[in-house]
């Protein structure tokens, strides 16, 4: 056997590429003798050869197997073992000469899962052994054919101690188990839905678990099995109800039913990503699954519904269905984003739930189109493909998918769905054959909006508009342009439909009654006219964010104040509150305002505010987010040059001039959204109800009184919810109250990590001066761990990515203290090193002196040697150099 080097430059893989393999996988037996730091895996691998290709290729008969970090112990083919002339080792390959037409090969490898931080593949989280192979880590188990259009059928042998591994789980249903004389013990387990090998999975550990029975609609008996660390059974009852929920909606939305006579979900504490969608054995970060009023949030119980949902919805959108290539992903994460997104927006509020999701999108997915690492939701090329599961990929993936729904109707779309799942159950597919089948079902013609599948860059949508009072006519232009992205210069027009409605002073809609309430831009500019418009109307445009842009409307700031009191439409009127405020913070940036005072402030935005905050008729949590002040970063988006630091001044001028002014409103919403009742999770009115206090106690805050408040209702607090408003209140101020409950939290919960996580966010994301003293210091304390993606994201990545006006401080600390850490976790887990990395990415938003200072430490990053190929690739195109 001989042993390459491997090269020093990563490749870069491209989609215009993309081949079928020379030979098929069709089934896979494994056998596992699980042990910490020694444990073999044989596998069985019934091969056959690909008769769709070209003969020149046809004539080939060498088998490239991806493999890494493995030791590679034995090699058979059809029963014979293989001389070790007929293959060859490379540092990610084994080559295997002459292999016949079809036959069956039988690897054995060794790996070692103590020694493997990296989180891919096979590996132990407190002692549980457990795996993740999206994308690319089947090849850290075993030297297989490691992309999604191999297709097999799997039967997996797992022997391990009775002691240490009570439990032992794989996908699909459990065959058969047994115990030997000798301690251990194993089991069988067969999934017979072909699958790529992303989606294989095994769990074996001590494990806990919750069951609970479901029937399909068509009737099948399911057993719902959620299996946790020992102790930690009574903290998943929200999760099985999310399960089962989500299992009946995906049956009544989607007429999509469960297919195996089990369900099994793991939650195990290190975990690169929020979930796994293994087939009939998810794998989750135990932050989605454990919860109780104690130590979860609303938002808490809010993300776990989600991921719960989204997971499953996989079985249909992702595994039933797969992808031909990994270029491919938004055919499955696109999709079933959209499809959870939907599923949270039935459980609770619709409004709510799309603001969310846009403030997200513009927080996450509009910097990644701004920014070195520009890709459409289909990308075109990549080194890593870990570095690919993007917000663009994910959230601006399920935009597109939303807009499908906008242009098709709901019906349209589900006939669309329908066709898809049917005509492609069991296939590795393309986001064309996706198009195709909305296409084909709906007699559509789709062919000039699959530009969003290949174009990338945040549109913008300009309006403008005209009204005729005497002719009764109103007319307003749309246009759209898009700037250029990294290695995409031209763009073209895309086909967008614009939801939009036309108010009269009263607040009613005036064009009802009408086919379709959207207008289709599909060139650079169009005009439409409206008749009969007799009455003076106000323009709601983009209602429900229907298409992903950047808006600029020139509305008047009197439209905005009548928009935010009237609009019908949720969504719109929350947007015009927060265009108004952006408005006022922005002018009072250019004036370098340090000192905001009321004539600051319009009246009529003031007034708006006290008729939201007086309205007794707002949902709460709509309520809450209207009175919210839009996110720094999202204010920072809308200038030339970013200008944190004056910002963040401007901002907390701003907040602590409307806590003045309408203090007696405030003090009056907080009491009033005090509750009686017990705390109940799925209950949309409680937390609508709890956000909205800690809206208004945030608001309280910076007053002397306010600090009593938080202090009051931290002492009071039954559930983390108010628990973390009171501390989310006073942890920007430089006050006692700030330490004493900081002290008290650590007190309380320093033995449950994941409580301990929002402890260090917190302090992570403070505007206190001593903020980056912190971030160090913080970096020594029991509760963190470099090891553990979730300290590190709750520490550096909030940091980074959500303290902006510290991490961009003109001393350059923050960003040495990102780059520090980047290069720590090179060696440790190169994911989340790559992930945490992307804030550095965003100099050219800032001014010279910062830029000078972030490019210096992108520079230093990539000076270091054995520099993981995702560290690479985000570094090296941050510079601009890839
Ligand atoms: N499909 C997984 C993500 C895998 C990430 C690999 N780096 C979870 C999800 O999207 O549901
Ligand atoms: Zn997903």
């Amino acid at each position: 056997m001989s042993q390459t080097a491997s090269k020093k430059f990563p490749n870069t893989i491209y989609l215009r590429d993309y081949k079928e393999p020379l030979y098929w996988i069709d089934h896979v037996n494994l056998d596992f003798e699980l042990q910490a730091e020694k444990t073999f895996v044989k596998s069985q691998l019934h091969f056959r050869k690909n008769e769709n290709l070209p003969s020149e290729d046809q004539e080939q008969s060498t088998l490239i197997l991806d493999g890494e970090d493995l030791i590679l112990r034995g090699l058979a083919l059809d029963g014979a073992p293989l001389r070790e002339d007929r293959y060859q080792v490379t540092a990610d390959h084994l080559h295997v000469f002459d292999l016949p037409e079809s036959g069956v090969l039988e690897i054995e490898t060794e790996v070692n899962p103590s020694a493997n931080t990296r989180l891919e593949g096979l590996y132990r989280s407190s002692g549980i052994f457990c795996t993740q192979c999206e994308a690319e880590g089947f090849r850290r188990i075993t030297y297989y054919l490691d992309r999604p259009d191999v297709m097999a059928t799997y039967r997996v042998r797992m022997t391990a101690t009775q002691e240490d591994c009570p439990v032992l789980l794989s996908n699909g249903n459990l065959l058969e188990e047994g115990s030997n004389p000798d301690g251990t013990h194993w089991a069988e387990w067969e999934d017979p839905h072909p699958k790529p090998c992303y989606l294989f999975a095994l769990v074996a550990g001590k494990l806990e678990h919750l069951e609970a029975d479901y029937t399909t609609a068509s009737g099948r008996a399911v057993k719902l099995r959620i299996y946790v660390e020992p102790g930690n059974v009574e903290r998943c009852s929200y999760a099985m109800d999310a399960l089962k929920r989500s299992m009946r909606w995906d049956e009544e939305r989607f007429g999509l039913n469960y297919d195996l006579d089990c369900f099994n979900i793991v939650a195990v504490g290190d975990f690169n990503m929020g979930a796994m969608e293994n087939k009939g054995l998810n794998i989750f970060n135990s932050k989605y699954i454990l919860a109780d009023a104690d130590t979860a949030t609303d938002a808490d119980f809010g993300f776990i519904e989600a991921i719960v949902a989204h997971e499953y919805f996989h079985n249909w959108s992702g595994n039933r269905v797969t992808c031909r290539d990994w270029f491919q992903l938004s055919l499955k994460e696109g999709l079933t984003v959209f499809r959870d997104q939907e599923f949270s927006a039935d459980m609770r509020s619709e409004a709510v739930k799309r603001i969310q999701d846009v403030k997200m999108l513009r927080a996450r997915q509009f910097p990644e189109d701004a920014g070195p690492l520009a890709h459409p939701i289909r990308p075109e090329s990549y080194i890593e493909i870990n570095n690919f599961y993007t917000a663009t990929v994910y959230e601006k993936g399920a935009e597109i998918i939303r807009m499908l729904k906008t242009l098709l109707g709901w019906e349209g779309f589900r006939k669309g769905a329908d066709l898809y799942f049917e005509r492609h159950d069991g296939q590795a597919v393309t986001c064309e054959d996706w198009i195709r089948a909305m296409e084909e079902a709906n007699g559509a013609d789709l062919s000039h909006f699959r530009l969003w599948y290949s174009q990338s860059g945040t549109p913008v949508l300009m309006a403008s508009w005209t009204q005729n009072p005497e002719a009764g006519s109103f007319e307003i232009t749309l246009s759209q342009h898009t700037r250029a992205t990294p290695g995409q210069t031209e763009k073209r027009s895309l086909q967008m439909p614009v939801r939009f409605g036309l108010l009269n002073a009263s607040g009613q809609d005036v064009l009802t009654g009408q086919e379709q309430d959207f207008l289709i831009l599909d060139k650079a500019s169009k005009t439409f006219r409206f008749e009969n418009i007799s009455e003076a109307v106000v323009p709601s445009i983009n209602r429900g964010f229907s298409v992903p842009v950047k808006l600029e409307a020139h509305h008047s700031e009197a439209d905005l104040a009548f928009l935010m009191a009237y609009d019908s439409d949720a969504f719109n009127r929350w947007e015009a509150s927060q265009s108004y405020l952006t408005r006022v913070l922005l002018k009072l940036v250019e004036q370098r305002k340090s000192d905001v005072t009321r004539d600051d402030i319009p009246a009529d935005l003031i007034e708006a505010f006290r008729v939201n905050m007086q309205d007794r008729a707002i949902d709460p949590a709509f309520k809450a987010l209207l009175l919210t002040l839009p996110a720094l970063s999202y204010v920072a988006d809308q200038m030339i040059v970013a200008d944190y630091e004056c910002l963040s001044m401007v901002r907390k001028g701003v907040k602590d001039c409307l806590a003045g002014v309408l203090e007696t409103e405030w003090q009056a919403l907080y009491r009033s959204a005090a509750l009686e009742e017990s705390f109940d999770p799925a209950s949309g009115h409680q937390a609508g109800s709890r956000a909205l206090r800690a809206v208004a106690l945030g608001y309280l805050s910076g007053l002397a009184d306010g600090r009593k408040l938080a202090a009051d209702l931290y002492g009071d607090a039954g559930n983390m919810t108010d628990r973390m408003a009171a501390l989310t209140a006073v942890i920007d101020e430089d006050c006692p109250e700030r330490q004493q409950m900081l002290d008290r939290f650590e007190q309380r919960f320093s033995d449950n990590l994941l409580v301990m996580d929002k402890w260090l966010a917190l302090q992570a994301m403070s505007q206190h001066p001593a903020v980056l003293d912190q971030v160090e210091e913080l970096q020594q304390h029991p509760a963190f761990s470099w090891t553990n993606p979730n300290r590190v994201r709750s520490l550096i990545g909030a940091f980074a990515m959500n303290n902006p006006r510290y991490f961009h401080d003109l001393s350059g600390r923050g960003y040495r203290i990102l780059a520090d850490a980047v290069l720590k976790l090179n060696d440790i887990n190169p994911q989340v090193a790559a992930r945490i990395l992307a804030p550095l990415g965003t100099w050219r938003r800032v001014d010279t002196e910062r830029q000078g200072l972030m490019k210096q430490e992108l520079e230093r990053i990539l000076e270091r040697e054995n520099l993981s190929r995702d560290v690479y690739e985000v570094a090296s195109k941050a510079l601009g150099r890839d």
